[in-house]
């Protein structure tokens, strides 16, 4: 579903206001249509979750998840009756995301096409309920909904969250965390940087030492990491209960000290390289012209290959300016058949619309907007090539740029990125020649270079990461810092119930 976006509804005409739903609370991101109805649905001990087809059943125990441990009641799952009904059983017409969710005196119903709409849907139901559903430990209530009539369905497929868990390492839970966070913004994407000149962070059988001797370092000699197998599967297999598509990365050709750290025979001269905790960029390559880098990197996508459902491998691409240009196409061209030979299409920062790309796959815009023109020619060229665009500007979707100049952590060398800045922008119309059609969606990329643990990823992602997931989600006429800012300012509360330490944006009335 990731590579097919267009909803079916897109020729229903233009989303119409929210002018009349004054007692619904801010949600974001900003439904197709949301109007106001009567009366109040209130969840009580006696509410049950009603879910008539199998289909429903993630995003049941998902709301069940949510609702349990805030209201404490039991709140069972069952298959017929009244309450909050979850109903998969199509003719809905939104599309695999879309849904309609209506609130009534008499109950909470969401309808979609597949589960993955009721996931969706229950997302924006979090929303309409107090603030305290969010608390991780028993609140009093009252659980009460406002009378609310939504359609909704998002306006791009994909919309990435990429953690990288390279520069310094976040275990698992740390990982199922974030998720759990992006989610409410209807993230449907984990993109994982595993590798960089400071660390390599998942096993492979084959080629034991990446992680033995790769794992084992982080920036500033910060204590290492890495994910066996067994711990990579549980990520995806928590993201997939979610509708979460992962997305591994192993960056290449450049970004690779830790593996030349961790083999000397991957290295031109066949000398291993020494680790590396700084955080300069540019300075590693694989070796291109040797056999046993392409014999390597098929094991690795092949291994890689066999425990990701998604259809995407990501070989990053990006800063090779270690690496000559036309060894770089001849590698990149190479990968991409690495990648296919094992039944993925390949992902990679926008360096790679510089090789032989074909329309299967994707490349990720990173290139501030203001700057350089190098990275509006890679966007334009992989457009031209047929190559859809996951657009992530620094200068308004990379979470660890500095919000201003005091903000403690982070870097600016793309500028700094208030609230409004990672909101006020456009995919489809940064870059002339790049239009809707050629966008997949948006990412929000967070470097983690500065940032050390879960709460700083979090103080530097919230409240900009649901700024961006709107972005992807809502129609284009729906777009407005002014009404943004009010809805946005309305999930403050919510993070404060999840404990997570965002900033206080002045620019946002919290
Ligand atoms: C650029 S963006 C990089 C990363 C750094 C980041 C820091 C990109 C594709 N490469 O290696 O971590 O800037 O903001």
């Amino acid at each position: 579903t990731l590579s097919c976006a267009q909803p079916s509804t897109a020729a229903e005409g233009p989303p119409q206001t929210r002018a009349s739903a004054v007692n619904v609370p801010g949600l974001v991101p900003e439904p197709v249509s949301v109007q106001a109805a009567g009366g109040t649905y209130e969840i009580t001990a006696a509410t049950r979750i009603v879910v008539p087809t199998g289909d429903g059943f993630r995003a049941a125990s998902g709301l069940a998840a949510v609702l349990r441990r805030s209201t404490g009641f039991p709140l069972p799952i069952v298959r017929s009756g009244t309450g909050i009904v979850l109903d998969a059983g199509g003719g809905v017409g939104h599309g695999d995301e879309g849904y309609r969710l209506t609130v009534s005196t008499d109950g909470v119903l969401i309808r979609a096409d597949s589960g993955e709409g009721l996931f969706r849907g229950v997302q924006t139901l979090r929303q309409l309920l107090p603030a305290a559903v969010e608390s991780r430990t028993r609140q009093p209530g009252p659980w009460k909904v406002a009378g609310v009539e939504i359609e909704d369905y998002p306006r791009f497929a994909y919309r990435g969250a990429m953690l990288d868990v390279a520069r310094h390492f976040f275990d698992v839970g740390e990982v199922k965390r974030y998720i759990d966070l992006a989610v409410a913004y209807k993230v449907n994407v984990l993109h994982l940087h595993l590798s960089d000149d400071q660390g390599w962070r998942i096993a492979i059988k084959s080629w034991p030492r990446l992680t033995t001797v790769g794992g084992r370092t982080a920036v500033d000699g910060d204590p290492g990491g890495y994910y066996t197998l067994a711990e990579y599967k549980d990520i995806v297999r928590y993201a997939r209960e979610r509708y979460v598509t992962v997305v591994p990365e192993i960056d290449t050709p450049g970004h690779t000290n830790a593996a030349l750290a961790s083999y000397a025979k991957l290295n031109c001269d066949g000398k291993a390289r020494k680790p590396y905790t700084g955080t300069d960029v540019g300075f590693s390559s694989l070796c291109t012209g040797k056999e046993i880098t392409y014999r390597f990197l098929g094991d690795v996508v092949g291994e890689l290959a066999k425990i990701t459902p998604g259809p995407y491998i990501d070989l990053g691409g990006d800063e090779a300016q270690s690496t000559q240009h036309a060894d770089y196409v001849a590698f990149v061209d190479r990968v991409q058949k690495i990648v296919h030979r094992y039944g993925k299409s390949l992902m990679g920062w926008e360096e790679i619309a510089g090789a032989h790309v074909s329309p299967d796959s994707v490349a990720e815009h990173w290139n501030p907007v203001t700057g350089t023109q190098e990275g509006t020619e890679n966007a334009r060229e992989a457009a031209a090539k047929g190559v859809k665009l996951v657009m992530a500007p620094a200068d308004h979707a990379y979470l660890d740029m500095k919000y201003t100049a005091s903000t403690p952590l982070g870097q600016d060398w793309a500028g700094l990125v208030e609230a409004r800045d990672s909101y006020d922008w456009d995919p489809a119309r940064l870059i002339t020649g790049v239009g809707e059609d050629d966008v997949l969606g948006v990412e929000a990329p967070i470097w983690t270079e500065t940032l050390r643990k879960p709460a700083d990823l979090e103080f530097m992602a919230y409240p900009r990461l649901p700024g961006i997931a709107e972005i992807g989600w809502s129609p284009a006429s729906s777009h407005s810092w002014a009404d943004y800012r009010t809805r946005v300012a309305a999930q403050g509360p919510r993070w404060t119930a999840a404990s997570v330490d965002f900033y206080r944006s002045p620019q946002i009335p919290f």
